[in-house]
């Protein structure tokens, strides 16, 4: 399966937004009626019109990380295009977590002492088997696999990573969703001492996601507790966090606390901050640009050069099938 490419340029260098999280209107707007006393105007708004607005941005990735990757990691594995898993060194020092920090090369070391024993997950809502797992039932129960995906965050860079861990399918079958239940809902642990990230109010913390429970049912989607055959670091989410490869990093959300099923489609932080760029999907989708930027190609971690970005990041025959009749463009 090939892609379409997208007949689009690089957008120019004055288009796109410099590297860090801007006041927006909402923010300002929220701020400025607390300082005028007149809250009660905010409070009494709809949330949609304040969320409207928009609060925060990201940024295209324009800089190369200084993380000294090697353009051929020494494994010499690749996943199942052909493409080398990229670096340990990388996977492990060049970061989105925003709990932590905005900037990438920072959130390794400022996440490092970060606390993720004790930890249970709380599965909840429309289930036969309300659950509560400690991360030891969760190893004991659900066999531990290899899994090697791409991972393709939606600010243009993209790395190969052999992930350990189970897909997420086996453990809602253990607690039986009822027939109500249509989407999945994930939130990641509150915890501002820990998380510095947490005490910005330019987001809705604690980071939320949320799947349609068939995309939470597919094989690919996977719960991860490690990569590279070792226990995930604390940057990479420990002690658990969701694995979906064929859409935007931004899905796979990291140190999930809680796990409910629900009626209603979730509203995650990413669509609170900034409704304008993606909606719940968030599927790779060379064809759908962000609105600042062309996601017709991606930076490869450790190559030089860009390389086509592949409809659903290359995993369309696995599942295609779950958005068939809908306008990808409308439903992005
Ligand atoms: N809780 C939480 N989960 C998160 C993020 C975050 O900021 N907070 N960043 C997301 C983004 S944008 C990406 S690209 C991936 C990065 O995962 P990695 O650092 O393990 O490569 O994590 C995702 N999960
Ligand atoms: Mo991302």
């Amino acid at each position: 399966m090939l892609i379409k490419k997208r007949n689009e340029t690089d957008i120019p260098s004055s288009e796109i937004t410099p590297e860090h999280i801007y006041m927006s209107r909402r923010t300002f707007m929220t701020g400025a009626a607390t300082v005028a006393g007149a809250a009660v105007l905010a409070a009494c708004a709809p949330k949609t019109d304040l969320r409207g607005a928009g609060s925060v941005s990201r940024s295209q990735e324009t800089a190369v990380p200084a993380d000294g990757s090697p353009a051929t990691p020494a494994t010499g594995q690749t996943d199942e295009l052909g493409d080398p898993w990229t670096a340990y060194e990388s996977v492990t020092n060049y970061n989105n977590y925003y709990e932590f920090s905005t900037n990438k090369e920072a959130v390794a070391e400022k996440a490092q002492d970060f606390p993720t024993t004790p930890w249970q997950v709380a599965v909840s809502g429309l289930v036969r088997n309300q659950r509560v797992f400690d991360m030891d039932d969760l190893r004991a129960e659900f066999d531990q696999e290899e899994r090697v995906y791409r991972l393709r965050c939606v600010e243009g860079w993209s790395m190969v990573i052999p992930w350990l861990g189970f897909p997420l399918a086996k453990l809602l079958e253990a607690v039986e969703p009822t027939s109500n239940a249509k989407y999945v809902r994930f939130e990641t642990v509150y915890d501002p001492k820990n998380m510095p990230g947490q005490n910005s109010p330019f987001f809705d913390w604690p980071y939320v996601e949320g799947l349609r429970l068939d995309e939470a049912m597919n094989d690919l989607t996977l719960l991860s507790t490690g990569l590279y055959g070792k226990e995930l670091l604390p940057q990479n989410g420990a002690p658990v966090r969701l694995v979906v490869p064929w859409k935007y990093g931004f899905k796979s959300i990291k140190s999930i606390v809680k796990i409910e099923l629900v009626d209603y489609m979730p509203e995650s932080l990413w669509m609170v901050a900034a409704p304008n760029e993606y909606g719940f999907y968030a599927n790779v989708n060379p064809a759908v640009s962000h609105p600042r930027w062309s996601q017709a190609t991606e930076r490869r971690i450790g190559e030089a050069g860009r390389r086509p970005t592949l409809m659903f990041n290359g995993y369309e025959e696995q599942v295609a099938y779950l958005y068939e009749g809908m306008d990808l463009a409308e439903n992005f």
